[in-house]
C-alpha cells in the first residue's frame, strides 16, 4: 500500500498533499474527500486509494482501475470562485496534469474538452470536479483524478479507448514519485494561474488542446449536434458553430471527427 509517509516523503508543496489519507480500498476517494471537506479539511488535503469499489466519472458513470497499478486520488480545494466558473478549474487541473506528465513521466498528452487527458486518442486520465455550495458561494471543490499508470490490460469495453503511461512509454513508473511530481505541478498551476485570470487559464489550456476549428459532435443532455469548435468562453464553456447557429455548452461529451493531431499525439 502507498502509505502517507511514502507519499509525502520529499514532497515540497505548500499545501497540496501536506495532509494525505491513504487507503487500501474505499468506495470513492471523491466521496471520502467530500466528507472530509464538510468537516473542514484544509485546502490541499489528499485522499488516495489503491482500489475503489465505486470509483465514479461524470453523470453516474464508473471509473475502472485495477488495484495497486494506477493513481486514483482526490484533492480538497477551497477556491475563491462562484459556481458558474467551475469549468475553468477543470481546465486548470487538466493543464496541471498535462504539464506534470510531460515533466515527470516524459509523456506528451493532449487535453480534450471538458475533462479528458488523451494519449494518441486514447484516454489516459479523467478528472471529476464536484463542488459543495453554500448559496452562491463555493465552499469546497473536490478534484478527483484517475490516472492510468502501470495498468497494461483493460476491461474489454475500454480496450480500444483507454491507455496507460506504461503502454505509452514502454516502461513502468514509480507511483509515489509520479504522484509527488504531479501534485507539485498541479499546485504550481493552481497558485500561479489563480492570480492571472480566467482568460489566461483558457489560453493555457488551448496550448494543450488543439480543438479550435475541429469538426466535432457534442452530446449534451441527450441532444447531439455536429459543428465546428469556435472557442472556449472565459468561464470554460465550449462554443460550437453548427448549421443552426452558435451554441455554448457548459457540459457534454465531445467526439472529435478529424482526430489529427490527437491521433498522432504531436
Ligand atoms: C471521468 O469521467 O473521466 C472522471 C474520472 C474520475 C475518476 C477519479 S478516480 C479518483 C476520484 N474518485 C472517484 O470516484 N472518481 C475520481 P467521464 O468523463 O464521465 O468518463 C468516464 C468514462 O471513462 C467511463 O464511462 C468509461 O467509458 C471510461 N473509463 C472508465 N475507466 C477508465 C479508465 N481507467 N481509463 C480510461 N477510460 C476509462
Amino acid at each position: 500500500m502507498l502509505s502517507p509517509e511514502i507519499l509525502r516523503d520529499g514532497l515540497e508543496t505548500k499545501t497540496f498533499g501536506r495532509k494525505v489519507y491513504s487507503f487500501e480500498t474505499i468506495d470513492s476517494t471523491n466521496s471520502c474527500a467530500r466528507a472530509l471537506a464538510a468537516c473542514w479539511a484544509e485546502e490541499g488535503t489528499v485522499v488516495l486509494s489503491e482500489e475503489q469499489t465505486a470509483g465514479r466519472g461524470r453523470l453516474g458513470r464508473s471509473w475502472s482501475s485495477s488495484p495497486s497499478e494506477n493513481l486514483t486520488f482526490s484533492i480538497v480545494l477551497r477556491p475563491q470562485i462562484t459556481p458558474d466558473v467551475m469549468n475553468i478549474l477543470s481546465l486548470l487541473v487538466a493543464v496541471g496534469i498535462a504539464r506534470g506528465l510531460k515533466e515527470h513521466a516524459g509523456v506528451h498528452v493532449l487535453c480534450k474538452w471538458p475533462n479528458d487527458i488523451l494519449f494518441r486518442r486514447r484516454k489516459l486520465a479523467g478528472i471529476l470536479l464536484e463542488g459543495a455550495l453554500s448559496g452562491d458561494r463555493v465552499e469546497s471543490v473536490i478534484v478527483g483524478i484517475g490516472l492510468n499508470v502501470n495498468q497494461q490490460i483493460f476491461p474489454e469495453d475500454l480496450q480500444a479507448r483507454a491507455t496507460s503511461l506504461a503502454l505509452a512509454s514502454g516502461h513502468y513508473y514509480d507511483r509515489p514519485k509520479l504522484f509527488k511530481g504531479i501534485l507539485t505541478t498541479l499546485e504550481d498551476e493552481y497558485l500561479t494561474q489563480a492570480g492571472l485570470g480566467f482568460k489566461h487559464v483558457v489560453d493555457r489550456w488551448l496550448e494543450h488542446a488543439p480543438m479550435i476549428g475541429k469538426r466535432i459532435t457534442v452530446d449534451s443532455n441527450g441532444a447531439e449536434i455536429e459543428g465546428t469548435v469556435r472557442g472556449i468562453t472565459d468561464s470554460g464553456g465550449l462554443v460550437v458553430a453548427s448549421q443552426t447557429g452558435e451554441h455554448t455548452f457548459l457540459a457534454g461529451d465531445v467526439t472529435i471527427l478529424d482526430m489529427e493531431p490527437y491521433a498522432s499525439g504531436d
